[in-house]
This record gives structure tokens, C-alpha cells and sequence, in this order.
């Protein structure tokens, strides 16, 4: 459509406002309430332009085709002038004493001098959130900040009260910001024109605009969770002092979480490991990098020596950079000689790589996560995106607020299950039960594309036969879903046009995993929504930051970089010929079997990169034996972890923020991760420490940085052959695979034909088996574990920043029938025992877990969770039974 803005023709799209218009004619016009990333207010008037003979506000106002729009008369400058003369006047003079805000900004562009502000102030302060300070005085009540927490975060924490000049952003609970329902996603600091909303510390009181104008920034992709928020972090001095969500970010679109956006103070915290240590007597003990380096090269030797190579294994790392994890993998295959090389992908979406890769071919996700704002029905299964990949439980949740229909499967009602159509809560560990059921429901009801069936899928007949087993009823008995409830969501799902499967730990995390992650991939071949483009297919939110990319890497025991099999002579003598020696053939030992071997007497040397597996491996009292059985234990890490204080030679890492590279995130893109500050002391990154124990061994890796380590990768990996870091500075983010340089990379997967053997998606018929874990009398209650909100993983990070405050301790959520029959109170310390170990806890009463169920996090490992759980882990990929453990609990109390 065509419009004139100040005699200039513009092509604007249908819908577009006049702001739209002016903006695409490159006219300056001034905006206070106004934010692209949410809808219009038109409350300032600092937007007024003339339009067809009237006054309008550009921001709400559309334009219609043909047009003619003034924005520079004399006559609407001045009444922008006055509307926002006006809105100042209420405020103190701070408001407009220092140049740092949009606000101030604005008053400039439009003549408004400083002395425009002489409110008097007083509505005071409210200072009770660690991250969110507000200050009332400077409101304008503009409401960007109420939209951006509920239109980009979905939280609606926050309102405006009062009335004319006295309105007042606040939160909605009534009481203080630290109260209130606020998840601290930063959205009202980040989009606050005034500075009302601000974050403390370093940059105290400065509003976003500022920070990003002001001081250094760096474009960077965060170091938490896998969904890959793009952030500028600003630096001044060398130190942090504010990290802002990139609005050009493909995922994020200028947003983040509390993690990303906030949990930085870690970098500073005094713990962080400057020297490297080396045990002596019994003790570790700081020394110079040349003799940790020495005392690990004469370790490595005697291990093969005695042992020979499979003697050694790593444990590479999900939160390091691809180059990292290449290069780890090529240390341990070509200096050391072994595939015994893993990383945390085992404890967490194994399945999914070994699911996915069986129904589909490849080990990925199947789409783009942009295909969401297309879908019209979410199943979001074992997965709580709200907590665990905040940005992406927001996104998901804004869609079904505009009319996409949600089934969530989760035996807990948290995050999106409050808002579902149908909410499954299945018992923990019967997914495979319920897909089932679901499949069975659509197969019945002639609910599958049989034209796909026909054409693209294999396994129907099988499929169906065993499908016979689970009808509604019987899948009721086995899971604990009413079967009303299963057809309505089965309908639901079969009925979409464009279905979309999210899934998260609460599938893979089991005995049967694998066969989880294949039974819900089956209902989205019987729905033809994989492939097609007729829907978002089936999509793990995989969960560390590069968890992804490590396995991509080949930091897994069976496959190289690009996943070739290490018993594949192909792949093998692709990677002999880049790498000049040969790669041994037989595949590698995986975690758990890494510590059997330890506690065997058979693996001399462990180096364990960024994992806490003393932490966060399942049944943790026979992992430190395993450390303490095995002669020679490395870890590079930020802090002095479980594992590390069971080192014989700790190395201190750099973190994300310190260092160079490249990320994949769980929709398989590529992105640059940039240093924004050094790391302290002595730390180094993982890149240079693998590179300085190599060299202590004699050996010169090759590719000495990282942008040289991903080219090298992309020679022995063809799909990741078009991907460079100078491609990427330029081009943003990059899916895999990308075989050409000059060809953007396939996010969505399988259009063509699936990357199985005969072309096909194979559909899988196992049955369903029951967990490993069960209830007894001795032990009643299923402890499920998984994550919440301000704590990552270990905590290791998060818990040394402010985040402590918001959450100072794992909790354990128990039903209130069963707090009665335990005789529990709320807060009350509990000893929690299961049949491998003992841990402790405070009481949460909570009825988002059912009677019979508990629920708590793994996050500060002094409460020792992962004592409790067992080492049951999936059949085909060894990945822990995290989620069902039977326990028991009783009150911690005193002896008197
Ligand atoms: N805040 C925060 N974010 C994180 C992390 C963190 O520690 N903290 N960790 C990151 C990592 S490493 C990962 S892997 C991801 C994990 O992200 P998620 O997979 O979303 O995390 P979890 O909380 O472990 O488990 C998800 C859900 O599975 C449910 N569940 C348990 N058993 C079953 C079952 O049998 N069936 C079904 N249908 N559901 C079940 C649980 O109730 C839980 O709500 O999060 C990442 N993001
Ligand atoms: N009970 C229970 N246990 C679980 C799970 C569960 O759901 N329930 N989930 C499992 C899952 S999915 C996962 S992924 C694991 C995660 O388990 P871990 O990987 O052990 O946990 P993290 O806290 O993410 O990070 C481990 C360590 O890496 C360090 N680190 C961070 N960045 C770097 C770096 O760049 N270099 C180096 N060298 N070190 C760094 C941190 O300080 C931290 O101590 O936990 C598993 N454990
Ligand atoms: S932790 Fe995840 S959702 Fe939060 S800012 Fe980082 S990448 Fe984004
Ligand atoms: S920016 Fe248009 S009315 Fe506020
Ligand atoms: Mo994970």
C-alpha cells in the first residue's frame, strides 16, 4: 500500500501505523510510549503528526492507502512539544538533569530544556528487588513496561495505579516488587524511557539507552540455557555493568531471563579459581601453570603406559564453545589414542539424539523455532519452558494467548500447564504409556494424514497392531490420565493444521527414554507434521547452552565431529586424512561407563571439563569412588565444585564472558560467542588449556584458534563445511547443516526426503514398560527432580549472584495430604532417604505435585540430591532415571 509522508511516496505493508510510514520515508519523529516489541498505547502525543487533515498519534494510528501524512509542520511540533512539556513538568528536575535517557532524549529533540521539570517529587522508592529498582518519582506512566510484562513476557506482574498525573506503575500484587509475581526477565528496565525502572550496582539508575550508547559493548550469545538469547553486554573498566537483550536476537527479539540478563556477578565472585591447584600430601595447592601442566603430562603418559590409551577418558563440556569440544575430542583421538570422550548430553537429551536420529536421521530438532508463530497447537510434554527456557515458554505462552490451543503432559502443574486446554499428568514414567494412547486415539479416529503415511513413513502396520493394546481405558489404568481427558487431547492434536511437539527432559530423562522420544515422534508422522511444513514437527528444548554443539563436535564416545560413527571406516578415514593419524575404531566408553571403569581399577585418568559430576551425576556417593579409585582426576573449572575439591590437578577456566567462539543452540544454530571482559588472574579458556596439555605432551594440535578449529572441523564434517566465524560475524546466526558457504543453512529439516537409510520417517512400536524405579512401603512417595527459574544446573554460577536471594534453597514440594500424613509444616527441614542415599531439605507444600509425588531441584549440591537418585538409566543411551526415584521422608528434627 502506498502512502506520502511529507510529499516522499512510501510501499508500507497492509496494518501498518503511520510511524511505520514516516519511519520507512525517514522522517525523525519523536516517540516516549512506543516500543516495537509491543503493541501501541498512544497515551504520550510525543508521535502526533497531521494525517489527511487531522491530528493523529503515528504510533496507534493506521495508515490507509493513499495517505498523505505531515510530520514536520510547525504546527504538530509544537503540539508534540506541549504534550510532552507537560508529561515532564510533573517530574523532579533529575528527571531531566542528566542526558541519559529516551526521555531526555526526546525533551531534547524537541526544544524542551532542562528547567521543563520541576515536580516535586516524593512518591518515594521501592528498592526490595535485587535486580529492579523503581523509582516513582520518574514514572511517566507511560506503560511499556506493564505491556512488555505481559505482552513479551506473559507474566502480568505489573499495572498502573492512581489516577491523572498521580499514576504509577506497580506492581500488581500491591506489596513490594520483591513480592509481587516479577521473574525478573528485565523487560521494564530494559524498555523504562525515564530511568523509574532501573537495575542497581554497578550501573545504578541508568536506563538502558544509556548503558547501550555509553560505555563498550559486545555483542555475545548466553552462556545458560540452550535457547540462545543474543545479549550486548556493556563493560566499563574491564568489569560488567549491565547485560541487555539484543533486539535483533533471531530467538529472543529482545528479550532474556533472569539468568542471561542478570546472573553475571559470578565473574567477580572472590571463590572464582585464579591459580591453578595441584594436590600435595593430601591438599590442593596453588602452583604455576608450567607445573599443573608437567603434572598432568607425566599423569597422561603413566596412564597409557600402564593401561594404554582407552586408560584415559574426558568428560568434555555443554557449556564450552564448539572449538572447545573439537578440540577436546581431538586431543583424546589423536594425542591420546581412545574414543573415550563424552559429554552431558548423556545425562539429558541422548535420547533425543538416539530417538530422534532412528524416526527421522538426524540427531536434531526438526524445525526452526520461528515455525511457533505459525503453529495452532502446542503438545508440550515434560518440558516447564517457563522456568527451564524462559524466553521460549514466553514466546509459546504469547501464542496461545492469541489463539493457539496448548496441551501440556507434565505430572506437575507448573509454567504453561496453567494456562493448557487439556493438562495430562501422567504418572512419572509412563510417556510411552500415553503416546500411545494419544496414537491409538488419532488412529481410530481417522486422525492421521494417510497420504504422508503412505508415501514418507514406514511401521504402520506394526504400529497399529500394538496400538490395539492401548486403548483409552487401559492407558487410564497404566498412566493415571482420565481417558476423557487423553481423547480430548488427542483430538485437539489430530485436528490442528499446523501441530507443533516441544518436549523436554520429563521425556528422555527415564529407563525407556529413547522409546519415549520414538513414541512421540510417532504422533507426528501419524500426523504428517514433520517434513512438511505443515506444522512445527518434534522439538527437544535441549538444555545447556551447547549442549548441541558438543555432541556436534563429536565429544561423544561413538561418532566424530558431524556425527559420523567412529566404527564407519568412511567417517574414520575423513577425519585420519584432516587429522594425519589414525582414529581408533572401536567406540569409547560413555559417562557411567567411564566411572565403572574407575572404581574397576581399569581408567588411570579422568579429565572432567566444566561438568560437576560429584554433583550432578545420578547416585553421587559411587561417583566420588570412582574419583577417588581412579590415580589421575583433571578438572578445568570456574569454581572449586564437588568435583574439583576430588582433583588432583584443578586448571581455573575462563567463562563465557571471557572467551571466544561459537555456541549451538537447541534449534541447531550456530552463533559467535565474544569475549566482553578477561578472565581473572591466571584463568584460562578450556581452548588454550587443552592446547597447553597437548603441547606438554609433545604434541601441537593444529588449528590455534578457534575460528581456525571450526574451519577445520567443517573439512572433516560436511555439514558444517559453509559455517566460519567471519560468516557468522556477518550473517548473524547459522543452522546446521550449512555444506556451502554461500547457501544459507536448513532449518527445517526433511523437506525433501528424511535422512534415514531407505528415505523414510520410521514409526516405532515398543511397548510400554514400566519405570525402574517403583513405590513400596519403605519407600511411598516418586521423587521427580528437575529446575527452577533463578538457579542453573550445579548453581555453581548462579547461586555466587543475586539470584541467591531469589532463591536461597532447594525445596522440596510435597502435596498437602501428604505433608499431613508425614506430620510436615511448611519450611520444616526434612531428611529425605532413598535406596542409595540421604539428603536434606526444606518443606514446600504445594498442590502443583500430585498426592504421592515430590518434587525438588538439584541446585545447591550441599543438600545432596543426586545421592538419592539410582543408577537406573535409559536402555539405549545410558541417560539417568533422573526423574523417578522412590523415597521416603521424614521431619529433621533435633534431638531435644
Ligand atoms: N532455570 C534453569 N534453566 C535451565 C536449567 C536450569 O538448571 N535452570 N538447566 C538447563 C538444562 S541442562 C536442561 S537439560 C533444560 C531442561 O529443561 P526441562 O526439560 O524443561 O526441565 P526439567 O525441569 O528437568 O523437566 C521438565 C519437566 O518434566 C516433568 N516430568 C517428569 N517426569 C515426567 C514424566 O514421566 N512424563 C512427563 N510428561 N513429564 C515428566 C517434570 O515435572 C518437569 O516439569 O533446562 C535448561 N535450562
Ligand atoms: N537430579 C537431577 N540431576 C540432574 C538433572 C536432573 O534433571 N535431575 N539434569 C541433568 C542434566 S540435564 C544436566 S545437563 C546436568 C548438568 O550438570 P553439570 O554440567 O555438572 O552442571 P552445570 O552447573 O551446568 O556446570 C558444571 C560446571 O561447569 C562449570 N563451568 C561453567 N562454564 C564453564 C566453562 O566455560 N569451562 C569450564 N571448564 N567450566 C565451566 C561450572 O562452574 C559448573 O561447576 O545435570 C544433570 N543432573
Ligand atoms: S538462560 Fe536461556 S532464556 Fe535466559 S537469557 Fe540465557 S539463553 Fe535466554
Ligand atoms: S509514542 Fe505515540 S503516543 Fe506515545
Ligand atoms: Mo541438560
Amino acid at each position: 500500500m502506498r502512502v506520502e509522508v511529507d510529499g516522499i511516496g512510501v510501499e508500507v505493508p497492509e496494518g501498518a501505523s503511520l510511524l511505520t510510514a514516516a519511519r520507512a520515508a525517514g522522517a525523525e519523529l519523536p516517540t516516549l510510549c512506543h516500543d516495537d516489541r509491543i503493541g501501541p498505547a498512544g497515551s504520550c502525543r510525543a508521535c502526533l503528526v497531521w494525517a489527511d487533515g487531522s491530528i493523529a498519534a503515528a504510533c496507534v494510528a493506521p495508515a490507509v492507502a493513499g495517505a498523505r501524512i505531515e510530520t514536520a509542520t510547525d504546527h504538530v511540533r509544537e503540539l508534540r512539544r506541549d504534550a510532552v512539556e507537560l508529561i515532564a513538568s510533573a517530574l523532579p528536575p533529575r528527571a531531566l538533569a542528566a542526558d541519559d535517557s529516551e526521555l531526555a532524549e526526546v525533551c531534547r529533540s524537541l526544544g524542551i530544556g532542562p528547567g521543563a521539570a520541576r515536580g516535586a517529587g516524593g512518591r518515594g522508592e521501592d528498592t526490595s528487588h535485587p535486580y529492579v529498582h523503581l523509582d516513582r518519582d520518574l514514572c511517566i506512566a507511560c506503560g511499556r513496561c506493564v505491556r512488555m510484562c505481559s505482552e513479551v513476557q506473559g507474566t502480568f506482574a505489573l499495572t498502573l495505579v492512581g489516577r491523572g498525573a498521580d499514576t504509577v506503575v506497580a506492581p500488581g500484587t500491591g506489596g513490594p516488587w520483591a513480592e509481587s509475581d516479577c521473574v525478573a526477565c528485565g523487560g521494564c528496565v530494559d524498555t523504562c524511557p525515564t530511568g523509574a525502572i532501573t537495575e542497581p550496582g554497578p550501573g545504578s539508575g541508568l536506563t538502558s539507552a544509556h548503558h547501550a550508547a555509553a560505555a563498550r559493548t559486545t555483542r555475545t550469545t548466553c552462556g545458560y540455557c540452550a535457547v540462545g538469547c543474543s545479549l550486548d553486554v556493556v563493560t566499563q573498566d574491564g568489569d560488567v555493568t549491565a547485560v541487555l537483550p539484543a533486539r535483533d536476537g533471531p530467538v529472543n527479539r529482545g528479550h532474556a531471563c533472569v539468568k542471561g540478563r542478570f546472573a553475571h556477578g559470578f565473574l567477580t565472585s572472590p571463590e572464582r579459581l585464579t591459580r591453578p591447584l595441584l594436590r600435595r600430601d593430601g591438599r590442593l595447592e596453588p602452583v604455576g601453570w608450567d607445573e599443573a601442566l608437567s603434572r598432568i603430562a607425566e599423569g597422561l603418559g603413566q596412564a597409557v603406559a600402564a593401561g594404554g590409551p582407552d586408560a584415559v577418558a574426558a568428560i568434555s563440556s555443554a557449556r564450552a564453545t564448539n572449538e572447545e569440544n573439537y578440540l577436546v575430542q581431538k586431543f583424546l583421538r589423536t594425542v591420546i589414542g581412545t574414543n573415550n570422550v563424552d559429554n552431558c548430553s548423556r545425562l539429558c537429551h541422548a535420547p533425543s539424539a538416539a530417538g530422534l536420529t532412528a524416526s527421522f536421521g538426524l540427531a536434531g530438532g526438526t524445525d526452526s523455532f520461528d515455525d511457533v508463530e505459525r503453529a495452532d497447537c502446542f503438545l508440550v510434554v515434560g518440558a516447564n519452558p517457563v522456568e527451564a527456557h524462559p524466553v521460549v515458554g514466553a514466546r509459546l505462552l504469547q501464542r496461545t494467548l492469541r489463539g493457539a490451543r496448548l496441551l501440556v503432559a507434565d505430572p506437575r502443574t507448573v509454567g504453561l500447564a496453567t494456562d493448557a486446554d487439556v493438562h495430562l499428568r501422567p504418572r512419572p514414567g509412563t510417556n510411552v504409556a500415553l503416546f500411545h494412547g494419544l496414537a491409538h486415539v488419532l488412529l481410530t479416529e481417522g486422525l492421521v494424514d494417510e497420504d504422508f503415511l503412505r508415501e514418507r513413513a514406514a511401521g504402520l502396520p506394526e504400529l497399529t497392531e500394538l496400538l490395539a493394546d492401548y486403548p483409552p481405558d487401559r492407558v487410564a489404568d497404566l498412566t493415571g490420565v482420565p481417558a476423557p481427558d487423553l481423547i480430548a487431547a488427542a483430538r485437539l492434536y489430530g485436528r490442528a493444521e499446523r501441530p507443533a511437539i516441544v518436549y523436554g527432559l520429563g521425556v528422555t530423562e527415564h529407563l525407556h527414554g529413547t522409546d519415549g522420544v520414538r513414541a512421540l515422534a510417532n504422533l507426528a508422522i501419524l500426523r504428517g507434521a514433520v517434513g512438511t511444513g505443515r506444522g512445527y514437527g518434534v522439538n527437544p528444548l535441549r538444555g545447556q547452552n551447547n549442549v548441541q554443539g558438543a555432541s556436534d563436535m563429536g565429544a561423544l564416545p561413538d561418532t566424530l565431529p558431524g556425527y559420523g560413527k567412529v566404527t564407519d571406516p568412511v567417517a574414520r578415514s575423513r577425519a585420519e586424512e584432516v587429522w594425519e593419524v589414525r582414529v581408533p575404531a572401536g567406540p569409547g566408553l560413555r559417562i557411567p561407563q567411564m566411572f565403572a571403569a574407575a572404581r574397576a581399577g581399569d581408567l588411570r585418568a579422568l579429565w572432567v571439563i566444566g561438568e560437576d559430576v560429584c554433583a550432578t551425576d545420578p547416585d553421587t556417593n559411587r561417583v566420588a569412588d570412582a574419583l577417588r579409585a581412579c590415580p589421575l582426576v583433571i578438572c578445568n573449572e570456574l569454581f572449586l565444585s564437588e568435583t574439583a575439591r576430588h582433583a588432583d590437578v584443578v586448571l581455573p577456566a575462563a567463562s563465557w564472558l571471557e572467551k571466544d567462539g561459537t555456541f549451538v543452540n537447541f534449534d541447531r544454530r550456530f552463533q559467535r560467542v565474544r569475549a566482553a571482559v578477561a578472565p581473572p588472574g591466571e584463568a584460562r579458556t578450556d581452548f588454550e588449556a587443552v592446547h597447553a596439555v597437548a603441547a606438554a605432551m609433545g604434541v601441537d594440535l593444529g588449528c590455534p584458534t578457534p575460528s581456525a578449529a571450526l574451519d577445520e572441523c567443517g573439512r572433516l564434517a560436511p555439514v558444517f563445511a559453509g559455517l566460519s566465524h567471519e560468516r557468522l560475524d556477518r550473517e548473524g546466526a547459522i543452522p546446521w547443516p550449512c555444506p556451502d558457504a554461500d547457501r544459507p543453512g536448513e532449518a527445517t529439516l526433511y523437506t525433501g526426503r528424511f535422512a534415514t537409510a531407505d528415505g523414510r520417517a520410521h514409526l516405532a512400536s515398543c511397548p510400554y514398560l514400566p519405570p525402574g524405579e517403583q513405590a513400596d512401603d519403605d519407600y511411598p512417595l516418586i521423587m521427580v527432580t528437575g529446575r527452577r527459574l533463578a538457579h542453573y544446573n550445579t548453581g555453581s554460577m548462579t547461586r555466587r549472584t543475586a539470584n541467591l536471594l531469589l532463591e536461597s534453597t532447594d525445596w522440596l514440594d510435597l502435596h498437602p495430604d501428604d505433608a499431613d500424613r508425614y506430620g510436615l509444616r511448611e519450611g520444616e527441614p526434612v531428611t529425605v532417604e532413598s535406596r542409595h542415599g540421604e539428603a536434606r531439605l526444606l518443606t514446600r507444600i504445594s498442590r502443583a505435585v500430585s498426592p504421592g509425588q515430590v518434587f525438588c531441584a538439584f541446585h545447591f549440591p550441599a543438600s545432596g540430591v543426586n545421592r538419592l537418585t539410582s543408577d537406573h538409566a535409559d536402555t539405549v543411551t545410558s541417560c539417568p532415571e533422573y526423574k523417578v526415584t522412590a523415597v521416603r521422608v521424614t521431619p529433621l528434627r533435633h534431638p531435644a
